[in-house]
C-alpha cells in the first residue's frame, strides 16, 4: 500500500486518572459520537483510506506487592498502559497507522512503548503540547503520570523508574535524541534540565512566534529522522493549541499555537509518508460550556483528519469511465 492507500486504525483509551481531574476518560465517545468516522470516510476524505474501528481498551489497576506514594493513581496508571502498549504494537503490525484517541496524555506511555517494540526503537516522537510531560517521579511536583510519559519510554531515563514495581514488560529504547518539541509554555524547572542535558530538541512559542512552523518542522524532522527511515509517532496534546480553540482541557495554557499550525504539523508529518502513530490526548468533554466543548470536538477531528491525508484544498474528483 502506498501512504495514499492508508490502512489505519482507531482505538480508545477513556482513562483520566493520570491527571488531576475527571472528564478525559468521555472523550473518546464524545469524539466519537461527534462524527469522527463519518468525516474521515465521506467525500471530502482521503477516498482509499481503510480504517477499522478496534473499540475501547479494556483495562484495570494492578495489584501491587508494595504501596507507591509518589505516583499519584499508579495501580490504575500502570494497568492501564500495559494494555495500551499491546493493543498498539498489535495495531502497527498489522501495519496500519495507530490513531489513539484518550484519555489524559499518560496513555502515551503505553502508545509510544508499542509503537517502538513493534519499530525495535527505530521511531522519531514529536510531542505537541504546552507542557514537556518529561517529569520522573522524583521531579514531579504533582505526581501526575499524565507529567510523565516522555520519563517512562525514554532510554536515557530508565533508572529513574528501576524502583517502581509491574513494570517489567516496558522497553524503554528511545533515545532522547529521537525527540522533539513543540509549542512548549509551561515547563517545570526540572523538566528543562532534562531536556539540556540530554539535548532534547525544543521549540518553544517563543520559537513559534520567531521561526514559523514550516521551517520549525524541517529543523525538527532533521534532528529525529535525519535518514528519514524512522516511524513518526505524533503524540498530540490538545491543551498545545491555544484554549480560545481548544478550551475543553484539564490544563489550559493561554499563548498557544493556533487550530491552522496544530493542522499545519500533522499535514507536514502525513506527507513524509511515515507517520506511524499519532496519539490524541487530554481533550476533557466537562470542562467549560457547550460551545466550548464542541469546539474543541471539532478541533480534535480536524487534526484526526489531517493525520489520515485529509487535504484542506480539496481533491480532484475521479470520473467514472
Ligand atoms: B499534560 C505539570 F506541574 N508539569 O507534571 C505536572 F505543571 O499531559 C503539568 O501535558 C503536566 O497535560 C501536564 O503535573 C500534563 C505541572
Ligand atoms: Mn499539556
Ligand atoms: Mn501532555
Ligand atoms: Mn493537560
Amino acid at each position: 500500500l502506498n501512504k495514499e492507500g492508508k490502512k489505519v486504525g482507531i482505538l480508545g483509551v477513556p482513562f483520566s486518572k493520570g491527571n488531576g481531574k475527571t472528564g478525559a476518560e468521555q472523550a473518546p465517545t464524545a469524539i466519537l459520537e461527534h462524527g469522527l468516522l463519518k468525516s474521515l470516510t465521506n467525500f471530502d476524505a482521503n477516498p482509499n483510506l481503510d480504517v477499522e474501528d478496534f473499540g475501547e481498551v479494556k483495562f484495570s489497576s494492578k495489584k501491587l506487592k508494595r504501596p507507591v506514594s509518589d505516583i499519584k493513581n499508579y495501580a490504575e496508571f500502570i494497568g492501564c498502559i500495559e494494555r495500551v502498549s499491546k493493543r498498539v504494537h498489535s495495531i502497527i503490525e498489522e501495519g496500519r497507522l495507530c490513531i489513539t484517541i484518550g484519555g489524559d496524555h499518560s496513555i502515551a506511555a503505553g502508545t509510544v512503548d508499542g509503537h517502538a517494540r513493534a519499530k525495535d526503537g527505530n521511531i522519531a516522537i514529536l510531542w505537541i503540547d504546552a507542557h514537556a510531560d518529561i517529569n520522573t517521579p522524583k521531579t514531579s511536583h504533582t505526581g501526575h503520570p499524565h507529567g510523565m510519559p516522555l520519563s517512562f519510554v525514554v532510554k536515557e531515563l530508565r533508572d529513574h523508574w528501576s524502583e517502581y514495581p509491574e513494570i517489567e514488560w516496558r522497553t524503554p529504547i528511545v533515545p532522547a535524541r529521537n525527540i522533539a518539541y513543540i509549542g512548549l509554555r509551561s515547563v517545570d524547572d526540572y523538566e528543562r534540565l532534562i531536556i539540556d542535558r540530554l539535548g532534547i530538541t525544543a521549540f518553544g512559542m517563543d520559537e513559534v512566534d520567531d521561526l514559523g512552523i514550516p521551517e520549525i518542522m524541517r529543523r525538527a524532522l532533521k534532528v529525529i529522522d535525519p535518514e528519514q527511515n524512522r516511524s513518526i509517532h505524533l503524540s498530540f496534546d490538545i491543551d498545545g493549541l491555544d484554549p480560545l480553540e481548544a478550551p475543553a482541557t484539564g490544563t489550559p495554557v493561554r499563548g498557544g499555537i493556533t487550530l491552522r499550525e496544530g493542522i499545519q504539523i500533522v499535514e507536514t508529518v502525513y506527507k513524509t509518508g511515515r507517520l506511524g502513530a499519532f496519539d490524541l490526548c487530554e481533550v476533557n468533554p466537562q470542562m467549560g460550556r457547550e460551545e466550548d466543548v464542541r469546539k474543541t470536538l471539532q478541533a480534535a477531528t480536524d487534526l484526526i483528519k489531517a493525520a489520515t491525508g485529509h487535504r484542506r484544498s480539496g481533491r480532484t474528483a475521479k470520473i467514472p469511465t
